[in-house]
């Protein structure tokens, strides 16, 4: 192995970090996991745990290497606060690639309290300037991937389709008409959607200034639990959050069937989201790295999501599968009620993927999964409580579907 093939995988203790670290050390890379293990902790700052019984970092580690005979190295660090042993640790290693899902990602939790805005912002803008001043520092010409997110561009509608990244508009300058191309205006809806669009400015400046070769892709809504590799053992299991705060929509839906929980649609469902199965994830990111942008080119801007769906139409498709009720709640998120969302995502097709889109036998085996571990699942932790604004009310009953509502019409629809 030449260091040209090594990555480091910054968060790869994580949901989507575990996976792809699996399926980049299979396809041959030299993989180091970087992590403080900061999820594990705040599943016991909120009293709950992932619904699969994840094993300890060493234990998988040890799994995998009995069997592929693979090493994955695992070093524990806070890459927002650690910042020297960072830059030696990048230096030492000479990687060909570092892949960068070491934020905090919950929307809701990010919205809790004071101390959960200011974590997230210290955490994730510091983790990621880390990253980018100890490449430039390292010398060496390493190319960042980050985990960005759809979120960036805001849920208004403003009757556009969403490019990858860059927008071109008209303006008139001194009475000429010229088209430039603009970064898409960032319409961050929470606190930690807000630290991805400064992410954004902080990948435009060391790209501008120092030539760092980076990726941003802004991902979807993540679905689904195990890869191809995940599924090789039980220790290999990965995390799948389901609680109010890290739980994402459908996998959420998923397991509310499972334990008897009505789906908690937050209003009337009319928000629709792009989405992307965890096996696209990996393979988006294994793509990526196969393909980075040039020296000098600038920051390079991936949608990695495979499909748009409203949220009332997944809790109908839910509804239908399992037979669950479907409930409207009074939503917790300061968002609006309705909007459309049109996604242009070609440079991955370009590049061979060919995606996993909402089927049954998929939705299928994730309730499988939520039905094996119920267990698990305390129901007093289901209904988000983070609110976006304090006089928000705590709606802990829901209302029940009247008819005829749009869910009920898309629910018996089917
Ligand atoms: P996750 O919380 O499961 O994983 C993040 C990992 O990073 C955790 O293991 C955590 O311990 C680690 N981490 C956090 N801060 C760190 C620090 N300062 N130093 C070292 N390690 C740190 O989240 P995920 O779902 O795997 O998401 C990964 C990335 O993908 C995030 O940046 C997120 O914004 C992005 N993303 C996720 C989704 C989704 O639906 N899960 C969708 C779009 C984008
Ligand atoms: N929603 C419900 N009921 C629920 C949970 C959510 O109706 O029980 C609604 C929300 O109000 C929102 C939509 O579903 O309108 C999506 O919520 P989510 O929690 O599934 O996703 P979000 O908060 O946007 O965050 C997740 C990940 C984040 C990632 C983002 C991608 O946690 O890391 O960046 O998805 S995106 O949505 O494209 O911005």
């Amino acid at each position: 192995m030449t260091s040209q093939e090594r990555i480091i995988v910054l968060g790869g203790d994580g949901f989507c970090g575990w996976p792809t670290s699996l399926r980049l050390s299979r396809e041959g890379y030299d993989v180091l996991i970087v992590d403080n293990l900061s999820r594990r902790k705040i599943d016991v700052e909120l009293g709950c745990q992932s619904l699969t019984p994840i094993q300890p970092i060493e234990r998988r580690l040890r799994t995998w290497k009995e069997l592929t005979g693979r090493t994955i190295d695992f070093y524990n660090l806070n890459i927002a606060e650690d910042y020297n042993e960072l830059e030696r640790l990048i230096e030492t290693v000479r990687p060909k690639a570092i892949v960068h899902f070491a934020e905090q990602r919950a929307a809701p939790y990010s919205m809790k309290s004071p101390r959960h805005k200011r974590y997230t912002v210290d955490n994730n803008i510091n983790g990621t300037h880390n990253v980018l001043c100890a490449i430039v520092e390292s010398g060496l010409d390493v190319h960042l991937v980050h985990l960005g997110t759809m979120g960036v561009y805001g849920y208004g509608t403003a009757g556009l389709s969403i490019p990858e990244g860059y927008l071109t508009v008209k303006v008139e300058i001194d009475g000429v008409d010229r088209e430039i191309e603009i970064p898409y205006p960032p319409h961050p809806g929470s606190i930690y959607h807000m630290t991805k669009t400064l992410d954004a400015l902080l990948f435009y400046y060391y790209n501008k200034n120092d030539d760092v070769r980076i990726t941003d892709l802004h991902q979807g809504v993540v679905w689904g639990t195990n890869t191809e590799e995940t599924l090789m053992h039980p220790d290999l299991i990965n995390r799948f959050d389901w609680e109010g705060d890290y739980g994402t929509v459908l996998n959420r839906f998923l397991v509310e069937a499972a334990v008897g929980h009505p789906l908690t649609v937050h209003g009337t469902g009319g928000q629709t989201r792009a989405f992307i199965h965890i096996r696209d994830t990996v393979r988006c990111i294994s793509l990526a790295i196969q393909h980075p942008p040039k020296r000098k080119e600038r920051v390079k801007i991936f949608n990695q999501a495979t499909e748009t769906h409203r949220v009332r139409d997944l809790a109908a498709l839910v509804a239908r599968l399992t037979g669950a009720e479907v409930r409207n709640y009074i939503n917790p998120r300061n968002e609006a009620a309705d909007n459309e969302l049109v996604i242009h995502n070609e440079q991955f097709l370009e590049l061979g993927l060919n995606p996993i889109t909402l089927s049954e036998g998929l939705l299928q085996e994730v309730i499988e999964v939520a039905a094996r571990y119920q267990d698990r699942v305390d129901r007093s932790k289901i209904i988000a409580d983070s609110r976006w604004r304090a006089d928000i009310p705590l709606d802990r009953e829901g209302r029940a579907l009247q008819t005829p509502s749009p869910v009920a019409q898309t629910v018996n629809g089917h």
